[in-house]
């Protein structure tokens, strides 16, 4: 079933390179209500915890590492169907295959280090929001 909301991190990359602005402007235009949104950083525990479904990956160390190293961006996002309609806005995971319009083709440098996070379903944007955000953050 479609949700109206999902989750969103601009990583560290993106945010010390100064995409901040471009990247939300892009959210915004797309249709997407902001509904909460900070800057803040992942210590080490919260990057574990929040891609504890990668453990096992030998890229968790280096996922873990890169977005504990930065402050981030962190918002929750309204809009019919916007699980998936986000993860078509930010594109694919490696920016080599991102198409044309994406998120990740304009600012993410590599599969590792790739400028936004998007939730993958509506069960992960309930909890990835509330990992980030108090009932009384989110309008
Ligand atoms: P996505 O949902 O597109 O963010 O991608 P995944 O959930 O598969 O991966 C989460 C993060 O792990 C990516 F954003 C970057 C990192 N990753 C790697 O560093 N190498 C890989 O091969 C796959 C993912």
């Amino acid at each position: 079933m479609a949700t109206n909301r999902t989750f969103t991190m601009i990583k560290p990359d993106a945010v010390a390179n100064g995409h901040i602005g471009n990247i939300l402007a892009m959210i915004t235009n797309a249709g997407f209500k902001i509904v909460s949104l900070k800057l803040t950083q992942l210590t080490v525990a919260d990057a574990q915890a929040f891609y504890a479904v990668h453990s096992a990956r030998p890229f968790y160390g280096e996922l873990v590492e890169f977005m504990s190293r930065g402050p981030i961006v962190a918002a929750i996002l309204e809009k019919d169907n916007a699980v998936e309609d986000f993860r078509n806005l930010i594109g694919a995971t490696n920016p080599a295959d991102a198409a044309e319009g994406t998120i990740r083709k304009a600012y993410a440098t590599s599969i590792g280090e790739n400028a936004v996070h998007g939730s993958d379903s509506d069960e992960n944007a309930a909890l990835e929001g509330a990992f980030h955000f108090a009932g009384r953050e989110q309008f």
